[in-house]
């Protein structure tokens, strides 16, 4: 959980930035009610998350900096950080459009808020909707960032990440397509494929790559003789940091409960290529596979007892997918501790410099998902 003051400051950012694209509307002559229109889809889908991603270029800006960033710092930092939850809010408007998900952080998914305007109770402009989202993220980059020496590398940032979130939901969409699961194919080294395209890219390095260019951290750079790739070195903490917090998210679809994690797990129901069914497949018995099989990614009249069964045997004592999940965090978390402890910390006459990498990132960003409830 966020500082309140943290969070407070972090989201004072952002209601300039709702006004600034209202401004813009306004200035391009749009309607009342298109402009009223983007407010609301703004306000229903950006701010009401953990904030973890966009309150993490503050934290990696101020950790690199190594000293409290001036006000001119912060307010950069947090609008690149507003941005990466602008294209959380564009992937998870999508996303829920794709899944046929009910809810989202404790509200109905924006296609499903029924009522509004006259529309129906599940609406396709939430499609458009989504778009603008993304759209608005460029706009923000352009107004503020058009005249820094890393405006460019912060477009191909975003582009970049976008295109490998959106390569990853392809794979994860048509690994379980609507009515025609096939769990043969689930495995956990594809679950891993798919999660560090999905997610890992655009939740763990994003934030921290954006932080860094920012921060003026050269692509290369020599530290005890050695050459030094930061970006590189990021990669590879980051990338696996990702696939940790997916399977966080696999794991609580199914045991955590919506008043925790705000919203109601489908991936059984949907058949997804979750990280507890693959390990189910991987250490279930025949009976076990057998039963995922046959209630496994089922929808219908029966659903939700098939969903039951299916949670059941994730419990059973054989299988135990709670005691495994518990297993894979404690050794996730060692892993990644011992991966940080070889990134090369600047050296004495370097430790002042606000360009230059540090391992402090890497800990600051861990230690907010170790323990992850929701
Ligand atoms: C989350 O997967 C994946 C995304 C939010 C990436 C979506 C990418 C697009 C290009 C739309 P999920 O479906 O497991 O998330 P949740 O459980 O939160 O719905
Ligand atoms: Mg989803
Ligand atoms: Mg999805
Ligand atoms: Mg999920």
């Amino acid at each position: 959980m966020l500082h309140a003051d943290t969070r407070n400051r972090f989201l004072a950012v952002f209601e300039g930035i709702r006004e600034e694209l209202v401004a813009h509307m306004k200035s391009e002559k749009m309607p009342e009610d298109a402009i009223a229109w983007l407010s609301e889809n703004l306000i229903y889908n950006v701010p009401g998350g953990k904030l973890n991603r966009g309150v993490s270029v503050v934290d990696t800006v101020t950790i690199l900096l190594n000293r409290v960033p001036t006000d001119d710092e912060y307010f950069k930092a947090a609008l690149l950080g507003w941005c990466i939850e602008l294209l959380q809010a564009f992937f998870l408007v999508s996303d829920d459009i794709m899944d046929s998900s009910i809810s989202r952080r404790g509200q109905p998914c924006w296609y499903r808020v029924s009522n509004v305007k006259g529309l129906g109770k599940v609406h396709n402009i939430a499609i458009n909707d989504s778009c603008m989202l993304e759209g608005a993220i460029y706009h923000i980059l352009k107004n503020h960032f058009r005249r820094e020496s890393y405006y460019i590398d912060l477009l191909e940032l975003f582009q970049e990440v976008t295109y490998k979130t959106e390569m990853g939901q392809l794979v994860d969409q048509i690994t379980a397509p609507e009515d025609n699961i096939d769990i043969g194919k689930y495995t956990l080294p594809k679950h891993t494929f798919i999660v560090r395209y999905k997610t890992a890219y655009y939740s763990f390095y994003l934030s921290v790559a954006l932080a860094m260019r920012m921060c003026g951290v050269p692509d290369v750079y020599e530290l005890d003789g050695k050459t030094i790739e930061p970006y590189k070195e990021a990669d590879r903490i980051l990338i696996p940091m990702g696939e940790f917090f997916q399977v966080q998210d696999d794991y609580l679809d199914y045991h955590g409960t919506e008043a925790q994690i705000g919203k109601i797990g489908t991936d059984i129901v949907d058949g997804k290529c979750s990280w507890c069914v693959c390990t189910a497949l991987a250490h279930g018995t025949e009976a076990q596979k057998q039963l995922l099989y046959e209630n496994y990614g089922k929808k219908g009249a029966d659903q939700a007892v098939r969903e039951q069964a299916v949670k059941d045997m994730y419990n059973d004592e054989g299988l135990n997918i709670p005691k495994r999940y518990e297993e894979y965090s404690r050794n996730t978390v060692a892993e990644i501790n011992a991966m940080i402890e070889l990134v090369p910390e600047p050296g004495a006459e370097d430790k002042s410099r606000g360009d230059r990498l540090r391992r402090d990132v890497f800990r600051a960003f861990l230690s907010k998902i170790t323990d992850r409830t929701a």
